[in-house]
């Protein structure tokens, strides 16, 4: 499987599609998830695309994760979180359904239930 650059995060790093953007630097952004799991509930999505873990550049992948570090974080803070759930699909086996490479990041909290 290959990547895509006509995807819509593609479109949403380019700003011809708006977004709730939290984070921007060269690296990433993060934006809020149109259907969130959760209150909170972002992305963390770089800007050099690939189409998911499986294929990207490890050299890019370790500063990507830095910025997913440092954005749970921050959302947890925001959140008032008792934790933050970190999750990756890759292919659409594994549910994945954006195929740009993307993490989400969602706050919970100890006394909320998770479906998952
Ligand atoms: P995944 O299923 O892991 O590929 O996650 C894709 C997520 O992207 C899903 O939770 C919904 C979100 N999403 C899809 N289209 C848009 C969009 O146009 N804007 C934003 N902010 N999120 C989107």
């Amino acid at each position: 499987m290959s990547y895509d650059p006509e995807n819509i995060f593609t479109k949403i790093i380019a700003g011809d599609i708006p977004s709730h953007k939290v984070y921007e630097d060269d690296v990433c952004i993060s934006i809020m998830d149109i259907m969130p799991e959760a209150p909170g509930h972002v992305l963390v999505v770089p800007k050099n695309g690939s189409r998911n873990l499986l294929d990207a550049d490890p050299a890019a992948l370790a500063e990507v994760i830095k910025r997913v570090q440092k954005i749970g974080n921050a959302v947890k803070t925001a959140m008032n979180a008792d934790g933050i759930l970190l999750r990756q699909s890759s292919e659409e086996a594994a549910g994945q359904t954006v195929f740009h490479l993307h993490f989400h990041l969602i706050p919970c909290h100890s006394d909320v239930a998770r479906r998952d």
